[in-house]
């Protein structure tokens, strides 16, 4: 019995410089558990393989080789656990060695978009009012017939609606806006003279799409009521815009035109800002191209709005923004700016 005891004793300190020879050999996390398994583990680890004959042995002999198996697990463990940090601290060391980050090296491009050119024209257009101390309002879309049509001196059997065919969502009361001008009833309504406005926006009208129509489409309608406000004013205001917008050196001639909403009615030309007036194909060699449409408020609408027609007198105008940018940048096709091409938008 004593020989067993001591040849226990010498398997354990064997399997001890076994393992620990291996152990300084790993230079890996898995090789680490397999490591583990092999000489710790609860199932068929060495250690506990060698436990398995404790049960045949006395109790002296238990006592002592209890003692070794202990001593020889502890070492074990404590060496696993070293070993354990000491890989980590290499992997960490290998990661942030092998990810360094070379500052020096120049960043990635991040593609930068613009503003489409009708916004920009839009903007630009409503800004050269705003300096002139006009407010921007925006509105509804969908819009009634009285504020589209009847309020503008517009009536169920006027002319003026075959000609603006309309987008109906419920047939004689509700629509798609054709003009911006709804707005304008509706600043009227809320407030009292002085009113100064622009309001620009879609608006929509069911014709024949073409080169130079579309079924929705943008406009800045104005509008300008006050005790003392004349045709001057408007043929100023209007011919500054116009420099603001294609340059100083810009003239405005004024023809009469009609429109239910002003009396009396003008639409407004400029000298041709692609050949300054000597005619070119823009100009179909006229010298002129119309940009606007614009006159003075009629009383009638005056009166609707409860604004006494012998106090107040005003002027509006409203401007179609994809005829001002087809004229600026030189484009012949509307459809080009709802067509999302970037060949196109990227000139911009
Ligand atoms: C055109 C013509 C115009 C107006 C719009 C207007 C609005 C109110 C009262 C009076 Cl609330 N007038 N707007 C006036 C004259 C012309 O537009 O051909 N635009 C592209």
């Amino acid at each position: 019995m004593i020989e067993q005891h001591e040849d226990l004793l010498e398997q354990l300190e064997a399997l001890r410089s076994r393992a620990l020879t291996e152990l300084a050999a790993i230079h890996s996390s898995n090789e680490l558990d397999e490591w583990d398994t092999r000489y710790l583990g609860r199932n068929r680890g060495e250690l506990k393989n060698i436990s398995a004959v404790m049960p045949k042995l006395t109790k002296d002999e238990r006592k002592i080789v209890g003692q070794k198996i202990n001593d020889v697990k502890k070492d074990l463990e404590h060496q696993l656990a070293e070993k354990r940090e000491t890989l980590k601290q290499n992997e960490l060391m290998q990661a942030l060695e092998q990810e360094r980050i070379d500052v020096t090296l120049p960043g990635r491009a991040t593609p930068v978009g613009h503003m489409h050119p009708l916004s920009r024209v839009m903007l630009e257009a409503t800004q050269i009012f705003a300096r002139m101390g006009f407010n921007i309002v925006q509105g509804l879309e969908v819009e009634t017939d009285y504020h589209n049509f009847q309020a503008l001196n517009i009536p169920a059997d006027h002319p003026a609606r075959d000609m603006q065919d309309t987008f109906w969502v419920s047939p004689g009361q509700i629509l798609l806006r054709t003009h911006t001008s709804p707005m304008q009833v509706r600043v009227m309504k809320q407030t009292q003279p002085p009113v100064r406005v622009v309001v620009p926006g879609k608006v929509y009208r069911n014709e024949a799409v073409d080169a130079t129509h579309e079924a929705m489409f943008h406009q800045i309608e104005g509008l300008l009521i006050d005790e003392y406000c004349t045709m001057a004013d408007l043929k100023g205001s209007l011919e500054r815009f116009a420099q603001e917008l294609f340059g100083e050196k810009r003239r405005a001639r004024f023809r009469g035109s009609y429109f239910p909403f002003t009396e009396p009615s003008a639409e407004m030309d400029i000298d041709c800002p692609m050949c300054d007036g000597k005619g070119c194909r823009v100009c179909k060699y006229s010298g002129w191209v119309e940009i606007l449409g614009s006159g003075m408020v009629h009383p009638k609408l005056l009166r609707e709005v409860g604004y006494d027609p012998t106090k107040y007198r005003g002027f509006a105008f409203g401007v179609g923004v994809e005829r001002l940018a087809m004229l600026k940048y030189d484009i012949g096709e509307i459809r080009l700016f709802s067509g999302n091409d970037l060949r196109f938008l990227r000139q911009f």
